[in-house]
């Protein structure tokens, strides 16, 4: 006490909440009055901040942990009392008349909804020292991440707009969770693009705050080995999200602007989008208060896996369990194989790709009773065997995913299932080790993700009736992967599959060794005969001038030959010319049929 010199009544506060929570080590150490005055007062703005950010403050926080560290000394089941089954949800199989439907309906509920990006990770194990969302999607037009879902928030927007009954404008609220290591750089990454063309009142950065890390099983908040007056901390999870949402305002003001869905999704999935409007569809038409995206998953993967659990006192709750949990669990409960892939050929446990759609009203109502606090766990690195004692600090951590685990059983939770080529392909390996993943395991590697859009953008527009040359196998950074044309499109040339058949015509085919690079709205392709590179820019109020058809034909990266249809014209451009003259020299040759107003 002598040592504390004089308080403020809040620091008083603070003091106590710590004294009378086991923390009487944290002052032990304190100087005299007058001596490293400056460092204390940082160590009570340190404490008021991690008092405030959690739920139930610091109190809160320490009763949980040493809950979690008795049961975790305990060697005790989360699971323990439940049972496992197989929840019910909806298989989707892109394009066939189901998914259609589904997609048009997502279109539909798109303005109703609020985009929430959970992007507080730095991602370790990808070995880079930027933030993830600032890496390309992929390298053909080196569009990154936070650009791609940007505009693709922006073109369901648009398409959600066209159909909208009453006509009325809406802007689709975007979140970005953020943390300290890459709060600053997300925020100059929107400023230096312009918000990549999203009006900046859209969207909102919420920053988590890191937890207090434990010393021992009696919850000892550890001392920073460099300063005695400051706590370690460490990320508490992307779990945050909801009590950060909660504590904002946003859903209040979302519910009050006739909002009804919020989207959550992680940092770096770049086939995400195309999974989006049917998945919305699905939660519209199934009603579903949570839906989980999900896809099939091969016994023990390691993805989490989508499982209905029931406990003997009758609660239950569709949740994710993490595969090395799931195949205890069942052979715990009466399956003595485990985890074992069924006639389909697959688990039938989904695998969770942690993309959720909510919603909202339930959730709000849900938030209000926990305050958005979410079942935390705790994963300490024991010494040895007495679990008496930890290798290094741990702390408390959550998943946004496990917010289910509270609802009560009258939920709607369910699931809806993509193919995998067409849904998910997250970066999150570095390549070195995605080198080392056993073989048919998938790669999770930037190189993969970016194979991973050109397979998915060929099979659609396979599927819309262009004959896409096969893949050839190749191994690049180590690994071996199938390498496909390099298409790709913006969002709003094609959001959705019917769209996209809309815009496609004719006998098209593309080679294997072609890239094509879509970068307008109202670019329509028919009779294309694609051996080599193809980058359509247009305006996006271009309009469609039929009399005025210029076809493409591109032979080699340096030659382009431009003609015109209803004069029969033909130049031939090399690439500089092109860039230089090309555009003007169309346009001068329209213009001068008098047509000014049309541009190209
Ligand atoms: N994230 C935060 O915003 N804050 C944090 O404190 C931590 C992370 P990881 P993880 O896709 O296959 C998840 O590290 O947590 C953000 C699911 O839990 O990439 O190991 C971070 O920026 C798992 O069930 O993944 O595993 C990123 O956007 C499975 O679905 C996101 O949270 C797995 O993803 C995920 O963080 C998967």
């Amino acid at each position: 006490q002598s040592n504390l010199g004089i308080l403020s009544p809040d620091q008083i506060e603070l003091a106590k909440i710590l004294l009378e929570n086991g923390q009487r080590h944290l002052f032990m150490h304190w100087s005299e009055p007058g001596v490293f005055d400056n460092e204390k007062l940082g160590f009570f703005d340190q404490i008021a901040r991690l008092n405030s950010s959690y739920p139930g403050g610091l109190a809160a926080y320490i009763k949980t942990a040493k809950e979690l560290l008795a049961d975790s000394k305990l060697g005790k089941n989360p699971y323990d009392g439940f049972s496992p089954s197989v929840p019910s949800g909806e298989n989707l199989t892109f394009g066939d008349d189901n998914f259609i439907e589904m997609e048009k309906r997502g279109v539909v509920e798109a303005r109703k909804a609020a985009f929430v990006l959970v992007a507080g990770g730095l991602g370790e194990r990808l070995g880079y020292n930027g933030i993830k969302v600032a890496l390309p999607r992929e390298t053909t037009t080196g569009t990154c991440f936070l650009q791609h879902y940007i505009e693709s928030i922006l073109a369901l927007q648009e398409a959600s707009l066209k159909v909208a009954s009453d006509g009325s404008q809406t802007d689709i609220p975007f979140i970005i969770m953020t943390s300290d290591d890459t709060h600053s750089r997300t925020q100059d990454l929107l400023e230096l693009n312009s918000y990549f063309g999203m009006k900046p009142t859209q969207v909102h950065l919420l920053k988590q705050e890191k937890v207090a890390c434990l010393d021992d099983n009696d919850a000892r908040l550890a001392l920073d080995s460099n300063n005695k007056y400051k706590i370690q901390t460490k990320p508490h999870g992307h779990g945050d999200v909801h009590s950060l949402l909660y504590s904002s305002g946003l859903l209040d003001k979302w519910l009050d602007a006739g909002l009804k869905w919020v989207l959550f999704f992680q940092d770096t999935n770049g086939l995400l989008f195309n999974a989006i409007p049917a998945s919305l569809g699905v939660s519209a038409t199934k009603q579903y208060h949570v839906n989980s995206l999900a896809v099939p998953r091969k016994a023990k993967e390691a993805i989490g896996g989508i499982t209905k659990l029931t406990h003997a006192d009758g609660r239950s709750m569709v949740i994710n369990v993490e595969y090395n949990q799931l195949d205890p669990l069942l052979r715990a409960s009466g399956f003595p194989d485990g985890d074992v892939n069924c006639e389909t050929g697959y688990s039938p446990f989904p695998g969770n790709i942690n993309q959720l759609i909510l919603e909202l009203g339930p959730y709000k109502e849900e938030l209000q009773k926990t305050g958005g606090a979410i079942k935390e766990f705790v994963n300490p690195k024991y010494k040895d065997s007495t679990k008496t004692s930890f290798k290094s600090s741990t702390r408390l951590e959550c998943m946004m995913q496990d917010y289910p685990k509270t609802l009560p059983p009258t939920a709607r939770v369910g699931f809806t299932v993509m193919d995998i080529w067409l849904a998910y392909a997250p970066v999150k390996n570095n390549p070195e080790d995605a080198a080392k993943v056993p073989k048919g395991n998938p790669y999770h590697s930037a190189t993969s993700g970016e194979m991973a859009i050109y397979r998915a953008n060929s099979r659609i527009l396979q599927k819309a009736g262009v004959k896409v040359e096969e893949p050839v196998k190749q191994v690049l950074n180590g690994q071996e992967v199938e390498v496909w044309s390099r298409i790709t499109w913006k969002p709003k040339w094609g959001m959705i599959f019917s769209d996209i058949k809309t815009k496609v015509s004719g006998n098209c085919d593309i080679s294997q060794r072609s890239t094509m690079a879509i970068r307008g709205r109202n670019v329509f392709i028919e009779n294309l005969s694609l051996d080599g590179a193809l980058i359509v820019d247009s305006i996006d109020d271009a309009e469609v001038w039929k009399d005025y058809f210029i076809s493409l034909v591109i032979v080699s990266c340096e030659q382009t030959y431009v003609s015109c249809e209803k004069t029969g014209e033909t130049w031939r451009l090399n690439q500089e010319q092109w860039l230089d003259h090309g555009n003007r020299r169309l346009q001068r040759h329209i213009g001068s049929r008098g047509n000014k107003n049309q541009r190209f």
